[in-house]
């Protein structure tokens, strides 16, 4: 028998915001490889976006998050890389539980080290979904 198709998973990023800052980190893993990405990872089954956004965020960086609010979706279909990716991204922002907290790099394979960075100076390349929703002038900050 044939080994089945490839399906497009589920994903959740998290803008985690302080102040005018945005945690990014370097990606070690193959899709996106050395550009800066949001936290996140996949939906796991029965999950929901907010349960996702914060398993994640504290898997990832030992974070607790708070106020996670849905942003939006992207379709993004990684067709160059050695094993072809699809993935149906959600978008959450949320703020740290405690400000003073630091990030941990707490999956250092997968990831160079995590970081604050200025919303008008970001750092490159970013993740190649991330940088096009900057391209087409998406921000993650409540309009107040
Ligand atoms: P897991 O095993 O922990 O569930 O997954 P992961 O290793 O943490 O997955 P990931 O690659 O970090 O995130 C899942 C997918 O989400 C990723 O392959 C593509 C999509 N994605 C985007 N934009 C972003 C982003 O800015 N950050 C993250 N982490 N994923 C993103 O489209
Ligand atoms: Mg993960
Ligand atoms: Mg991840």
């Amino acid at each position: 028998s044939q080994p089945p198709p490839p399906m497009p998973k589920v994903g959740v990023a998290v803008f985690l915001l302080k102040g005018n800052k945005v945690l990014l980190g370097r990606r070690l893993s193959s899709v996106g490889r050395n550009t800066f990405a949001l936290p996140g990872g996949h939906l796991e089954f029965g999950e929901s976006f907010e349960e996702c956004a914060a398993r994640e965020v504290k898997e990832e960086t030992g974070l607790e998050i708070e106020k996670t609010e849905y942003l939006t979706v992207t379709n993004n279909v990684f067709s160059q890389e050695a094993k072809a990716t699809h993935i149906v991204c959600v978008f959450m922002r949320a703020v740290p539980a405690d400000i003073n907290q630091q990030p941990q790099n707490l999956e250092p394979e997968k990831c160079d080290g995590w970081d604050w960075y200025d919303w008008d100076d970001l750092p490159k390349p970013l993740f190649g979904p991330l940088e096009i929703m900057l391209q087409h002038g998406f921000s993650p900050f409540p309009t107040t």
